[in-house]
Parts: structure tokens; sequence; C-alpha cells
């Protein structure tokens, strides 16, 4: 029976960055997911007679998620829902599903890299029929559903059996409950030269992949150590947990810790590699040498023709703006577009879909290519394992010869979490105020040589973003820019992404913080973090 429930708008609403994001009690109150789950439906034009996949990083509150969502979509007359399998899907196998079975859109329950827990934090992001996020004209029209919203639609039935693989009812709607991994392996492999990995990894190279307690763990063990046999306990951490084990599943040196510590032991294995939530990013660490997220697309990028997937080239790369211009530097010598766009994987959809780019890369450890519209961590991870294969050489060798090749952008983005919102957003207002004044002047010792707040104009479609972030240049190719995360949770984020070019081999220090000094001091000077904000250090440096 459908129950039409009457509700009223919930303040604040508004997808981010990456969906709605909120703290997971916050989505448990009464009619708060019920109402975001509707605005979406009401903002698509309904969802009567539509095939929706569904499925989640399985955090805490996945599976009651899961359970109403798809009472909705039966009470507003879907056709059919494909779930994965316990409600679990990582975001690159939903969005590869979408594409695969030709659905009309899908539903991922994740706050990515975000903890997860009771006390923690959830979230809901709709994709659209391509694979992809939904861009910034649906996630408008949703948020303007949700202030308009008065009603809800569920069924008042049982809970449908998600744990079983095969097709159930709900209602009128198919329920089909599929393996999360089958296809998705599939899709790998037709990208990938798993003969030449496998061996590789017969040779007696050794590998350890962290899924930190998430959703990647049956991927990577599925594909690392059943298809391309990785020695067993190769993936560690790899049981999805609802709380990730208490940890922040981030892939990054703060948040994988240990991983860092395995791959810069005397006895590490020769190539380290994390995933986090929902498993679209990654993190890639050889012997004794962490690879930036900047560094590796433009290693992906200079390297890709070398897996059966990408041997006919790449079209073009495009990397979010605040993403060192390392790929800029190999597509200007190979000879292919890049494109610098907004931060928000939604952005790449439009010259992914146009057959613009062909991978795509952001400095937030993700990446991913034409083969869906997600970032994907386990593919990065895979594609690295390719050129490895057929290099035969180090990870701490490639990296040399390709800042011999390239020159070498020294980067690191440094966090400020949990900031007073009204302060952090004057930090950016005053900043923002001043920037047509700034060039030509001096912050501390550094001459500045263009300020902008970064707009965007989409080639394909036209759409212009405004307002993406301070990007202010120096003299000799630092760069520097600020703006606030649209993913948290709590407060504000403030992230200070610095950048500094030398040509090939050089005489800065090898240590991207000495060597980044003085752009530091510049971002210090130019926006007096530490004393609006009063903290004298960052969260988080990446
Ligand atoms: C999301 C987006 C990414 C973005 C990242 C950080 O990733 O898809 O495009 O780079 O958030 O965004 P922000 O700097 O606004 O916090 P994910 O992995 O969280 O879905």
């Amino acid at each position: 029976m459908i129950r039409t429930v009457p509700t009223a708008p919930i303040d604040g609403q508004k997808p981010g960055t990456s969906g709605l994001r909120k703290k997971t009690r916050v989505f448990m109150a009464p009619g708060y997911l019920e109402n975001f789950v509707q605005s979406i439906w009401n903002a698509i034009g309904g969802v009567s007679g539509k095939t929706l996949v569904l499925g989640g990083d399985g955090r805490f509150f996945n599976d009651r998620a899961a359970q109403v969502i798809a009472k909705m979509a039966a009470a507003s007359g879907a056709a059919r829902v494909i779930v994965g399998q316990n409600a679990l899907l990582s975001t690159p196998a939903a969005s590869n599903l979408i594409r695969l079975r030709g659905a009309d859109g899908g539903i991922i329950l994740s706050a990515s890299h975000n903890p997860g827990g009771e006390a923690e934090d959830f979230g809901v992001k709709y994709n659209g029929a391509n694979g992809g996020p939904a861009p910034e004209a649906i996630t408008e029209r949703i948020f303007a559903e949700t202030r308009a919203l008065q009603e809800y639609r569920i069924l008042d039935i049982a809970d449908c059996d998600l744990a079983t693989p095969g097709e159930a009812r709900l209602g009128d709607m198919v329920v089909e409950v599929v393996d999360p991994v089958a296809d998705y392996r599939a899709l790998m492999e037709k990208l990938f030269d798993f003969k030449a990995i496998r061996a590789l990894l017969e040779s007696g190279f050794q590998l350890r992949f962290d899924a930190m307690h998430a959703v990647t763990g049956p991927y990577a063990r599925a594909i690392l150590e059943g298809a391309l046999g990785a020695a067993p306990g190769s993936v560690v951490n790899a049981v999805p947990l609802p709380d990730f084990g208490g940890g922040h599943p981030d892939p990054n040196p703060v948040w994988a810790r240990d991983l860092m510590d395995t791959m810069f032991a005397a006895d590490a294995p020769d190539f380290g590699a994390a995933s986090d939530g929902d498993g679209d990013r990654n993190m890639i660490v050889g012997r004794g040498v962490y690879v930036t997220p900047s560094d590796s697309l433009a290693v992906l990028a200079a390297n890709a023709h070398l897996a059966p997937g990408y041997t006919r080239g790449l079209t073009g790369v495009a990397r979010s703006m605040p993403t060192s211009a390392a790929v800029d530097r190999v597509a200007a010598a190979r000879g292919f577009d890049c494109f610098a766009t907004p931060t928000g994987w939604k952005f790449f959809g439009n010259l992914l879909d146009a057959g613009r780019a062909t991978l795509c890369g952001e400095e937030s450890a993700g990446t991913g290519s034409d083969h869906v519209r997600e970032k994907d961590g386990l593919w990065a991870v895979l594609l690295w394992l390719n050129i490895l294969a057929a290099r035969r050489e180090s990870v701490a060798g490639i990296m040399a010869a390709h800042w011999a090749e390239f020159g070498r952008n020294y980067y690191s983005r440094h966090d400020y979490e949990a900031l007073d919102t009204a302060i952090a957003t004057a930090l950016m207002e005053d900043l923002r105020a001043r920037l047509p004044d700034l060039p030509g002047t001096d912050a501390a010792g550094l001459t500045v040589q263009s300020a902008e707040d970064f707009a965007y104009t989409d080639p394909v479609d036209g759409s212009v973003a405004r307002a993406q972030g301070l990007q202010i240049g120096f003299e000799g190719g630092a760069r520097l820019v600020l703006r606030l995360s649209g993913t948290g949770t709590e407060g504000a984020t403030l992230r200070v992404y610095l950048e500094r070019f030398a040509p090939g081999p050089d005489g800065l220090d090898d240590d991207p913080q000495a060597a980044l000094a003085p752009v530091i001091a510049a971002a210090e000077a130019l926006a007096g973090i530490a004393a609006r904000t009063g903290r004298t250090a960052p969260d988080v440096i990446t």
C-alpha cells in the first residue's frame, strides 16, 4: 500500500561538492532522508517506469536507508531497482552498473572518505543515466524541491531481502540483487593486461593494498588476490565495517599511516595502495616514495598507452583547478588537450561524454577515465600495476624518470578543519575583495603575477560555475589556491593548495614542505590564516 506522508521543507538540504553529506543522526531523523529522496524524484521528473541502481559503501545506516529508498522508488512507480548484494556497491561499480544496464540513474549512499558510524557522517548522491554525479543544474533543482516539498510517498511493506542475489518484487517494482563485484571485475579485465600483471606478481613483486575497512575490500580481494594471484593477505583491512574500524577511510599519508610505515620500512613491499570509504579515491606509494595524486595523474597520462584499454592514446586530460599542473606538462609534450575544471567530479562528465578527455584527476586522490563517470580507486591501482608490469621499473625509478623528462611540480595541500564558519567565510571574502589589487604586490618575498576568483565555462554545454576558489599566481611559476571544502559536515574546512615548479633535476629540497616554504609564507601573508583562525598549523597536510 502506498502511503502519502505530509511533510514540510527541511533547511540545509543543499547538495555540496558531492551529494548531500550530514551527520548520520541528522539523516536518521524522521523524514530527513525521505524528504531528500522525494526531492530527487521530483527534480528528475519522477521515477515512474524507470530503472535505478542503488547501493552504498556499507557505512552505518546504509542498510536502513537502502530499504527506505527502494520503498520510495516503488511508491513512485519505478519499474526496477538494481541493488548490490547487502546494499553494497563501490561508487565506480555503481557508475558502471548504471551504464552497463542502461539504467536511468542511481542513488549512491556514501559520505566517501568521511568517517562512518551513528555519531559520524552519512551521505546520499544522485547519479544520472551517464553514470556520473548529477550536474549543477540538477543539484540546484533538487535543492529547490527540498524547499517546497509538502509530501513524500513510500510503500508500507515489509523490508525486502537484499542479501540473496536474484529478482523479487516490492509492490509492482522488481528488485534485482546483484553481485557487486562481477561486472566491475569484467570491466577491469577488458582495460588491463591481467596476464602481464600476473606475470609481474609471479616474479616476486610484492604489493599491499589497504582497503581501510571500507567497500573496496571485496573488490580488491577478488581482483588482486583472486584474478591476479597476489599473495593471500596482500589486501589488508578487507572486510567493510559500518564504522570503518573507527578510522577515517581517507587514503592519504595521515589516515593511511600504517601503509606509509609499511612502505617506508626496510623490508617494504614493491608497491602499496589504499582506497577510501566508497572506493573512488586512491593512494599510491612505492617502496620509500609517496606519489602525490597530482603526480600520479601525470604519470598515468604519460604511460596509459601501455595498457590495452588505452593503446590508441588519449584525446585529452582534465584536472580540477587546484590540482597541480604536472599533467599539463605531459599534455603539452604529448600534444593532447588539457582542461582545468572546478573541484567536483561532476565537472568532468561533459568532457568525458563528449570524448574530449580520456583521463581525469584531482589532487584529492581521485583519478579516473572514460570507462565510468566516477573516479575509480582500484582502476588507478590496476593502471599503475599495468605500467609497472610493462616497464619493469620501480615506482621510485618511474618518478625520477618522469621528473627528469617533464620537470617537477612540488605540491601540497594544507587543511584547516572545523573552523568557525563565519571566520572562514570572512577570510575568503576579504581576500576575494582584494584580488584586483594584488598583481604586482609583494607577498613574503614573492611577487603576485595574477589573482582571480576562478570561474569555469563548460566547453561542451556553455554552463558557467563561478566562485570556485581564489587562485593566485606568482612570478617564477609558483601558485596558491584557497577554497572552502564542499564536503565537510562540521563548521568550515579551509583548503590551501600550494605549488611550485622546478624544471628537471633541481636544487630544491626533496621534501615538498621545504621546497614550498616561500609559497606557504606567501599564503600566510596574504590571508592571515593564523591571526584569523588562531591555528598555527594545518590539521592535515597531504
Ligand atoms: C568529492 C568530489 C571531488 C572533490 C572532493 C573534495 O570527492 O567528488 O571532486 O575533489 O570531494 O571536495 P572538497 O574540497 O569540496 O571537500 P569524494 O571522494 O569525497 O566524493
